[in-house]
């Protein structure tokens, strides 16, 4: 059995957890992935098809099952509805559960149909509005099929230019909408709400902020809580701080984990700003450490590769998730706990930065080794052929791409 290095064991005596403890935690970690990160996807500009890039919803579940196989924390895989539309559903459930995986959250499309030109639930349009509404409730009955708990809602309703809608009664509109959605779904079902500075409305989008989709969850439901897609903010937010203040009211419903350096650019979590990513666990932890605060947070990722091999980068983004969360756990809650009350910055800042700086890949590789894994996923998985054979099975196969 793999032994810790000195200086991660002081470490981890300074976090107040238990080894014990801290590898628990982090076997219990659950990142779902995408299955749409697992096909052909590009930008407006054009799609760079890849041999190996899943082209039927059954070339993504086995997928997502490789990343899990491999990282050992990715058990579930979110679908989009309708470009993973089956047939049938409960057999769709059974072909993910003898791959080793689960159906996570649905995500109903009310964004792609022609109809949805000028908005989906915030349409002037009360047949397009019930449109939307009835896809929704549509993805509820999946939902039931499929054993998913979770339906991620993101709207891409907007406006481009001023006067071009009624902010009110667009957002009344969008208040009822989710209001007949939400009420359509048994407990302990929940909706994660989903918000978005900029894109493709440029002028305003209808949920623009955490705190607009916090209202609306409020007019819904403890069931209805808010997701943070960690491209969707100006580039100033304090994305850590906006996970604490929803952490203390109950309403993180969950995550987008994604990284970007310009926009929404989907890139590997963690690969801009691992400093960010370690900062926002730090708030999880945190808060999965104090007793008063109650969460439930469904950890996932939104990125489509539309360059990186689909299957490698996802195995590389989760291990970033996992990279983090097991510094989180290292840091000296006391003494930062101290250094704040004392009004000591600098004391503060360093207890935060030690952890970030800790070297935890011998405790990853412990962890693994006790999980049955390859202490090194990623290479493993590089090393496996998986992506070779998979080109040239799936090669001659047509498939779609998705936008990402
Ligand atoms: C929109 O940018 C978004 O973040 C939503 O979560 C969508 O469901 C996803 O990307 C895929 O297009
Ligand atoms: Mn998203």
């Amino acid at each position: 059995m793999t032994s810790l290095p000195d200086r991660l064991q002081r470490r981890i005596e300074c976090s107040g957890l238990s080894l014990e403890k801290i590898k628990s935690k982090l076997k219990k970690q659950h990142i779902e992935t995408p299955s749409w990160g697992y096909a052909d996807s590009g930008t407006r500009f054009g799609v760079f098809k890849q041999a190996a890039a899943a082209k039927t919803l059954a070339h993504k579940l086995e997928d997502a099952a490789t990343v899990h196989r491999y990282t050992g924390i990715a058990p579930s895989v979110a679908l989009h509805i309708p470009w993973d539309l089956v047939d049938d559903w409960s057999a769709l459930r059974q072909q993910a559960e003898s791959l080793g995986i689960r159906i996570g959250a649905i995500n109903p499309n009310v964004f792609q149909d022609q109809e949805y030109k000028l908005g989906s639930i915030t349409n002037e349009d009360a047949a397009i509005r019930r449109k939307a509404v009835d896809h929704m409730l549509e993805c509820v009955e999946i939902m039931r099929q499929t054993g998913s708990q979770i339906l991620s809602l993101w709207f891409a309703d907007g406006t481009n230019y001023p006067g071009q809608g009624h902010f009110r009664r667009r957002k009344q509109w969008m208040t009822e909408c989710l209001q007949e959605v939400y009420q359509a779904m048994d407990s302990p079902m929940r909706m994660l709400l989903e918000y978005k500075l900029f894109e493709p409305g440029f002028y305003h989008t209808d949920l623009a902020d955490w705190g607009m989709a916090y209202v609306v969850c409020g007019h819904l439901g403890d069931r209805a809580q808010v997701l943070v897609d960690l491209g969707h903010h100006a580039h100033a937010v304090n994305i850590e701080h906006i996970v604490a203040f929803l952490l203390s009211e109950s309403k993180l419903g969950g995550f987008h984990f994604n990284n970007r350096k310009s926009a929404d650019d989907d890139l590997t979590v963690g690969s801009i700003n691992p400093y960010e990513l370690f900062l926002i666990f730090n708030e999880l932890v945190d808060a999965e450490l104090d007793p008063a605060v109650t969460m439930d947070v469904a950890f996932m990722i939104d990125q489509s590769h539309n360059l990186k091999p689909k299957v490698e980068a996802m195995v590389q983004s989760v291990i970033n998730c996992q990279k983090a969360y097991a510094k989180a756990l290292l840091v000296n809650r006391n003494a930062l706990r101290n250094a704040q009350a004392a009004g000591d910055i600098i004391g503060a800042e360093v207890e935060l930065v030690k952890a970030y700086e800790a070297d935890v890949e011998p405790l990853l590789r412990l962890v693994r080794e006790e999980m049955g894994l390859e202490p090194d996923p990623l290479q493993a998985y590089r090393q496996s052929g998986y992506e070779r054979q998979k080109a040239e099975e799936r090669a001659k196969i047509q498939g779609g791409a998705t936008l990402g």
